[in-house]
Order: C-alpha cells, then sequence, then structure tokens
C-alpha cells in the first residue's frame, strides 16, 4: 500500500540517517525527493511547500550533525501525520442497541458494496453479530454482488432482487435486523454526486436513521476526494471516511490529505479486493511504517551508541596523528559488533568514515563477523604493550597467545599483517590530508572534489592509488 511513497520516503530518510555529515545540499536533495514524492501522490502543492520549508528551516538550525538527523527525521514524520490524518479515529459502535446502524454513502464505483461487506467483516471477527442488507436498486447485479460478498465472510445478508424502492425493501426486512448488533446498509450510487442521489440518501436516511454515516472514496482519484468529501458533508452528516483502492494507486497520500483538510476523519483504509483486506486507519503507525521509522530508530540509536561525539573526536585525532593500534582495532571491531549488519553501518564507524574512502573502508570492514570475533580473541589475550606496539609480538608469543584464546596462529598472524596494512594506510592518508590546502572533509566525504587545488587532486588519487593495497 503506497509503496512507492514509502519507498522513496524511506530512501531519503536512510540517506540522512547514514549521511556523515547533514550539510546544505544533502537537505536540498532530500527536499526535492520528497517534493517529487508528495507531487506523485498528489498531494496538494501548497502543502508540500509548507513541509519543504519546515524541513530546510529545521536543517539550518545550528545543532549537532546526530540530533539533526533527528530532529529533521521527527519533523517529517509529524509533519506527515498532521496532513494524512493526525489522530486515530474509532467508530463509537453501541452494542446494547439492536441493531445499530451504519449507512454506507458514495458514487459509483467507489467501493460502496465491497466496503460494506469488509466492515461487516471487520466487526463480526471483533464479536458482533452482523447483517449487510443491500439498498442499491439501481445497478443491476448490485443485490448478488452484496450476497456473494457477504458469503465469504459468514455474514447475513438482506436482498430483494425485485423490489425498486429501497425504502420498501428496508420495511421488509426491518423485524428480522433487531437479532443483529450491527446492520450495514449498502446505497446506490450516481456517477457524480447530483440532486438525484442527494434526494434519494435523504429519503433513505429519514426512513433508516442511520447511528453512523460512512462515505466511501476511491483513493486512486487522489487530492479529487477533496470535492467529494466537501459535496458529501454537505449534502448529510459523515461521521467517518473508509478510502479505498489504496493498494494500487499512488495517489493514495493526496486522497488522505485531501480527507484530513476537510476534517472528514478516515477510520478505515482498503487495501484489496477481498473481504479481509481492511484495516482501521491511525495516522501515527501508518505514517511510521511509511518511513520505516522502527528501522530508522534503532539505526539512529546504535549510531548514537557507538559514536559518542566526543570519543569521535578522540579517534579522529589519534588517526591523524598516525596512531593506529590494535587497542584501535579492537574498538573498532566491537562498535562496529554493536551496530549490526556492517555493509549498512560502515559510514558511521567513529573518525575512519571522515579519513578514508568509502571503498577501503568497505574492503577493511568486510572481515567476516566470525573471523572478527577471533580476531577479538587474540587481542583480549595479548599483553597491553603488545596491543600498542603489536610489532614486538614474536613466534613464541604468537603460539602462547594461540593456545590462551584457541585461535590459529595464522590467523594471529593475519591480524597483525592487517593492522600493518590498515595503519600504513591511514598513516598516508592523514599525512596526505593533513597537506591539503582547501580542503573540506564534508565535501570530501561525498566524494565532491570541485573546487579543490591540482595539487591537492593529485595528492588525493596518488592515495587512492595506495590503498588499493586493500584489495
Ligand atoms: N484493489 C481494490 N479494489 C477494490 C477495493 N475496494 C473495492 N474495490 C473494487 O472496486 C470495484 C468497485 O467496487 P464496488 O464495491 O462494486 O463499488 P460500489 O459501486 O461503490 O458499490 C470492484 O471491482 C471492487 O472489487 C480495494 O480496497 N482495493
Ligand atoms: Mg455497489
Amino acid at each position: 500500500m503506497l509503496e512507492k511513497l514509502g519507498l522513496t520516503l524511506k530512501n531519503a530518510m536512510n540517506k540522512i540517517a547514514n549521511a556523515v555529515f547533514v550539510d546544505k545540499k544533502l537537505i536540498e536533495e532530500i527536499i526535492k525527493q520528497l517534493q517529487r514524492s508528495l507531487i506523485e501522490a498528489d498531494v496538494d502543492m501548497v502543502i508540500i511547500k509548507e513541509i519543504s520549508e519546515k524541513i530546510r528551516k529545521k536543517a539550518t538550525d545550528n545543532i549537532k550533525s546526530l540530533e539533526k538527523k533527528e530532529q529533521i527525521i521527527d519533523i517529517l514524520y509529524k509533519e506527515l501525520v498532521e496532513i494524512l490524518g493526525k489522530d486515530y479515529y474509532e467508530l463509537d459502535i453501541d452494542k446494547e442497541k439492536k441493531p445499530f446502524k451504519i449507512m454506507m454513502l458514495g458514487l459509483y464505483g467507489a467501493g460502496k458494496t465491497t466496503s460494506s461487506a469488509k466492515i461487516g467483516f471487520y466487526y463480526s471477527k471483533r464479536g458482533l453479530k452482523v447483517a449487510l442488507i443491500g439498498l442499491d436498486v439501481h445497478r443491476p447485479a448490485a443485490p448478488e454482488q452484496l450476497e456473494q460478498m457477504g458469503k465469504k465472510g459468514n455474514l447475513t445478508v438482506f436482498v430483494d432482487k425485485e423490489e425498486k424502492n429501497p425504502i420498501k425493501i428496508y420495511e421488509k426486512f426491518k423485524d428480522k435486523l433487531s437479532k443483529f448488533d450491527l446492520v450495514i446498509v449498502d446505497t446506490a450510487g450516481r456517477d457524480v454526486l447530483n440532486n438525484d442521489l442527494i434526494s434519494e440518501i435523504k429519503k433513505v436516511h429519514d426512513e433508516i436513521k442511520p447511528d453512523k454515516i460512512i462515505l466511501v472514496i476511491p483513493g486512486d482519484i487522489g487530492k479529487a476526494a477533496k470535492r467529494q468529501a466537501e459535496g458529501f458533508s454537505q449534502a448529510c452528516k459523515i461521521n467517518g471516511v473508509i478510502l479505498t483502492r489504496l493498494d494500487g494507486t499512488a495517489k493514495g497520500g493526496g486522497a488522505l490529505v485531501s480527507c484530513s483538510m476537510t476534517k472528514s476523519p478516515v477510520i478505515f483504509i482498503g487495501t484489496g479486493e477481498k473481504i479481509n483486506e481492511i484495516e482501521s486507519y491511525d495516522p501515527e503507525s501508518f505514517v511510521s511504517r511509511l518511513l520505516g521509522m522502527g528501522d530508522l530508530h534503532s539505526l539512529l540509536e546504535k549510531a548514537k551508541m557507538a559514536i559518542e561525539e566526543k570519543d569521535q573526536k578522540k579517534m579522529q585525532d589519534r588517526l591523524e596523528a598516525g596512531k593506529f593500534t590494535l587497542n584501535d582495532l579492537y574498538d573498532q571491531i566491537k562498535a562496529m559488533q554493536s551496530m549490526g549488519p556492517l555493509d549498512k553501518i560502515s559510514e558511521l564507524i567513529p573518525g575512519l568514515s571522515g579519513l578514508m574512502q568509502k571503498k577501503d573502508l568497505g574492503n577493511m570492514v568486510n572481515v567476516q563477523e566470525a573471523k572478527m570475533k577471533r580476531w577479538k580473541y587474540a587481542i583480549d589475550s595479548m599483553t597491553l604493550n603488545e596491543r600498542e606496539n603489536p610489532e614486538t609480538l614474536n613466534s613464541s608469543r604468537i603460539g602462547r597467545i594461540s593456545k590462551g584464546c584457541n585461535v590459529p596462529g595464522s590467523e594471529i598472524r593475519e591480524l597483525i599483517k592487517q593492522h600493518k596494512v590498515m595503519k600504513e594506510m591511514i598513516i598516508q592518508q592523514a599525512s596526505s590530508m593533513k597537506g591539503m590546502q582547501n580542503l573540506d572533509p564534508e565535501k570530501l566525504a561525498r566524494g565532491d572534489l570541485q573546487g579543490m587545488k591540482r595539487k591537492d587532486l593529485m595528492k588525493l588519487a596518488k592515495m587512492m592509488k595506495h590503498s588499493k593495497i586493500m584489495k
């Protein structure tokens, strides 16, 4: 449901969560992406502009990068909840009243008949005794359709295939209906909301005296839902909306926004043709799913845990000074392991991201996790001095460490060699970078080399060539 909108929004959010630096360029890129996806979802331009402005403002606030990320994600979440419905509404059904009556309204093909059965099924699953009654006397096969749908949900269905007066149909079954907790009344639609339809609605309404009226709006009409919501609200009091066909349309977002703007609470959404393809609509959880908030939050949380900002600075200083001991490697491994899948989080590793090209980092991090664990055991078995100065490790020490931690000597040698390579690379990169003028780490991290001096570019090229030893 709204997969496409969800996908682009999720992509944009992940981009923020994963970015090393939140700068103006990234924000503008995100805002563009957001705008594009909201336009595609048929959301009103005025609203799109408002949201963009709010995000832009938050992003230029002078706050720390990690908090900024959270705030940008937070504001987007809040804004989307605001425009997509804000509050969670339920139909207040009085179970003592027999029967409690819900009348369905809507134009041709909006999904009234399907939704009657779906809503009936929804409440029957929640313990109510439900009946459907078909008062659509205009559409030829309407009674049969309601019967078929009702049967799928084991619901009692009352229809009269001959009678052409909806009031008479209702009167005919009225006594029987009083045995039910809930009766859903399917009605006829028209191509457009005209006087003919309004007068029929009024007549049926006065006869049935429904407790609640639900307006059925197809989600695929996008922001045009506004006109329908307003039109029907003027004709009678609408208690809530079911927005159908949200499964097959990119425009559902616009329809949801329109309902919210006209203060027509969306109570249900239809997500398919089957009787169980209905959901109660909760804007907060809907937006959470749309943005993949669960994943985002845990990603940000993990990033926070692994990168205390002061630790990051400390690490950066050490690396820039060319210091990279086994202890540092150990810390890196620990930080990485606390964060989960390596490929996803490699950009967040303290310090390194600013110093190395992503590709190298990826290669470095690409050591299998099982091997990393064994490396960790090996480092645990070393003395403090050995961790700081691994070159002092001779083969008898390696043999003893191997016995102590049950890691093959060959792997310990590999660890020492890898560490040496990494250290050389880091020293090389750190010193090259320090020597560069005009070096903008934010630009560098993005691979944006524009504006760098020729001399520095040459240095960078050399450095990258050098770092191929990691492959
Ligand atoms: N994919 C999808 N189709 C739906 C949904 N709701 C209704 N439909 C389809 O829309 C068409 C019109 O529905 P119907 O209930 O007959 O509309 P009515 O004229 O308002 O009674 C039918 O083909 C339904 O199967 C939905 O949530 N998702
Ligand atoms: Mg119908």
